[in-house]
């Protein structure tokens, strides 16, 4: 029999069944009608007839009788011929991007199914993930986090929602009309998506932030309030994108504004500005803009983000185009710029009236720089190409401010619930990339991809093991992808990539160049980082997921998070309270762009997490709980006086089980056992509720 990906061509790899060996690899040299020739690695040729797994595969890749990628591979590619999306892995959903909407799948009715029923029993669903979540914590009172995890265009972010919608079903007040709390976290989604979301060249509805959204529930189990943590937007894209890639959709929905807003904010065609006009993508497929501005203001009402508020957003929004539009030229002295025509005064004039503040001022904070020594206060000039890096750099603090703001906004008009003892999590990050070119962002974006990966490797791996040594069960270890050399290459203090980032941004005289010889003199000997040939910039990790080769020539610039003084004090001083107010006096500037997320995981690396969840024991329980549970099911044994460990020995024996383990203070069981024990546990209680009715029955 053959486990291997549906399309088996000449030349693929495939796994053979073997009457000793169980399976050996081995490559197809010839297909024909009836037949597969496979010239195996021991030396044999075989004709293999059959496939491994039934038809629709199975559900639950623990049931696959044998383990390895291909017959994984085969398994989810033959549920999703069938538009089977979902397939756990124990208790790990994985889900496959169906790129077409499968309404029924996410409709009240399903929704009603998941309901309450048991893991498992239905077909494999996020409701179902989701609905543990919540039944964990009505039940045993505990807090929950759902990670989802996967390359970039995964799927994630709908999933996210997906979750999001169920939880909110569950918890919510069916039938209350206005604003409730778990509308108000279901509409934070599209607006949070407007002003963060992107078309890049792998999603058109990218996650450019990472988010974390904290649902707070009262003893009732409903929602009572939410928190919304969001990580790390990519500031650089709201000046810089490259085709066919779109800047964040806020702009183009602007741009499609009815009339009158357009009129207000001086908006035309977007293809005449330069930080949309960058790339040849305005619009996207199946996406109406102007309905999308109708619906964004719309969220923003529910989530509670007043007329005047939304009014002063889309201001600001108005304000960063213009100000893209600003060019400048030499001025007469050296090194000093002067505003290049009418046009870029007239974008000028519009930024300083959209932002409420001076026009003459807002110039000098463009092309001047002031250095305020003990003895006197200096001018300095900067030339075209350092004013429009600083024209940049004001654009980017301003739309990052207005990002932290909504997130702030949307915090406190939800609100938190203090009285709220138990949480459920959802973890929604951007996915690990790899572009042709990949700069910092990708950096940032891999680093915290990698440190998820950590996290679930600690979970679910190090955890299972360390539990199994501690109970002193018999284990073979299993080697899994640890990725603990990445995270000290990148984040180790000192010494590590970012620490030698920082060190290279706080000397003057380090360039792009110097800090790349830097990581190649450290690193040398490191097997995760790998210099190019020929390259005197760019250096390549090796990552959990793959190698990615950075562009070191922007970094440095990049990672220099600070908000320029001048800048301040220009909008610290806008007439617009909004403005103002997104730019509070303080100057405590003391951030670095390394602020990353470690809570999280990610799960391609999928295949250690079957195998151990598969040989391993999914389900276990301490000696007390597994008598408390199961003691019905041999009450002689509970009357026998025997101690706990050797009573559970005995039900376990009693029910015929086998392969399960007995530690020092915990059952182990095999998956499926517990389903078998629920099983006949229920069976009993039916008997024992029927015999009672019976018995009541006769009394009347
Ligand atoms: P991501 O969040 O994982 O990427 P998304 O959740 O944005 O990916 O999914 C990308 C696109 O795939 C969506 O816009 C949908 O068109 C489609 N899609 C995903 N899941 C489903 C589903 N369950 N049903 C139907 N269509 C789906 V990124 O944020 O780029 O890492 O950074
Ligand atoms: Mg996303």
């Amino acid at each position: 029999m053959v486990a291997a990906p549906v399309n088996i061509i000449v030349g693929s790899h495939v796994w053979v069944e073997h009457p000793e060996l169980a399976w050996v690899d081995g490559e197809v040299f010839k297909i024909s009608a009836e037949e597969v020739h496979v010239h195996t690695t021991n030396g044999q040729t075989v004709f293999p007839k059959d496939t491994e797994a039934p038809p629709g595969g199975v559900d639950d890749m623990t049931k696959l009788s044998y383990l390895h990628e291909p017959g994984v591979l085969h398994n989810l590619a033959a549920r999703y011929e069938l538009n089977e999306i979902y397939t756990y892995t124990g208790n790990i959903l994985i889900a496959i991007n169906p790129f077409q909407r499968l309404p029924h799948l996410y409709d009240t009715h399903m929704m009603e199914q998941y309901k309450g029923a048991q893991f498992g029993e239905l077909s494999p669903h996020v409701f179902a993930i989701a609905d543990v979540a919540y039944r964990a914590m009505i039940n045993e009172g505990k807090s929950n986090s759902i990670l989802v995890s996967g390359e970039s265009g995964a799927g994630k972010t709908e999933t996210t929602k997906m979750l999001m919608r169920y939880l909110a079903y569950l918890g919510g007040r069916s039938g209350v009309e206005g604003r409730t709390v778990e509308q108000q976290v279901l509409e934070s989604n599209p607006v949070l998506e407007a002003f963060g979301n992107a078309k890049t060249v792998r999603n058109n509805n990218s996650s450019r932030f990472g988010k974390f959204v904290e649902l707070q529930f009262d003893k009732n189990g409903r929602i009572s309030g939410a928190a919304v943590r969001t990580y790390l937007l990519e500031r650089s894209r709201v000046c810089q994108i490259s085709d066919p890639e779109r800047n964040y959709h806020c702009f183009y929905l602007l741009c499609a504004a009815p009339p009158e807003v357009r009129e207000k904010f001086k908006l035309g065609d977007p293809k005449s500005f330069h930080y949309l006009n960058q790339s040849n993508c305005y619009a996207l497929d199946g996406v109406d803009d102007t309905e999308e501005y109708l619906a964004t203001r719309r969220a923003m009402d529910i989530v509670g983000i007043s007329e005047e508020e939304q009014d002063a957003i889309f201001r600001v929004v108005a304000a960063i185009l213009h100000l893209g539009n600003i060019e400048f030229a030499k001025g007469e002295e050296a090194d000093s710029s002067v505003i290049k025509d009418e046009k870029s005064r007239f974008h000028l004039n519009t930024t300083a009236e959209l932002l409420k503040c001076d026009a003459k001022s807002l110039e000098d904070a463009l092309i001047n720089r002031v250095m305020v020594t003990p003895e006197e206060v200096i001018t300095r000039t900067l030339d075209p190409v350092a004013a429009v890096g600083s024209r940049d750099a004001l654009a980017k603090t301003v739309y990052s401010r207005l990002f932290d703001w909504l997130v702030d906004k949307i915090n406190s008009s939800i609100g938190q619930d203090p009285n709220s003892r138990t949480i459920i999590g959802v973890l929604d990050i951007y996915g690990f990339e790899s572009f042709k070119l990949n700069s910092f962002e990708q950096f940032c974006i891999n680093f915290t991809n990698e440190k998820l990966q950590q996290h679930f490797n600690q979970h679910v791996f190090k955890m299972e093991q360390e539990e199994y040594t501690k109970e002193e069960i018999n284990w073979s270890y299993i080697e899994f992808v640890d990725n603990q050399d990445v995270l000290d290459l990148i984040e180790k203090k000192p010494g590590g990539i970012i620490a030698l980032l920082d060190e290279a941004c706080m000397f003057p005289k380090s360039t792009h160049e110097t800090f790349a010889q830097k990581l190649y003199q450290t690193f040398k000997s490191n097997k995760r980082f790998i210099k190019p040939k020929l390259s005197r910039t760019s250096f390549t990790i090796s990552h959990y997921a793959g190698e990615v080769t950075y562009l070191a020539d922007l970094f440095l610039d990049k990672n220099k998070d600070y908000v320029v003084a001048e800048h301040q004090v220009l909008l610290t001083a806008s007439k617009c309270p909004f403005v103002s107010g997104l730019f509070p006096p303080l100057p405590e500037e003391s951030s670095k762009s390394s602020k990353f997320s470690s809570i999280g995981s990610r799960f391609k690396g999928v295949l250690e997490a079957i195998r151990i969840s598969c040989a391993g024991y999914p389900t276990r329980r301490t000696f007390y709980e597994f008598l408390h549970r199961f003691g019905v099911l041999a009450p002689d044994v509970l009357d026998g006086n025997y101690d706990d460990k050797v009573a559970c020995e005995k039900i376990l024996d009693k029910m015929g089980l086998k392969g399960y383990q007995i530690g020092k203070t915990k059952v182990f069981l095999r998956a499926g056992q517990m389903a078998e024990l629920d099983a006949r546990r229920a069976e009993v209680l039916g008997n024992a509720a029927r015999i009672i009715q019976r018995q009541i029955r006769t009394y009347i």
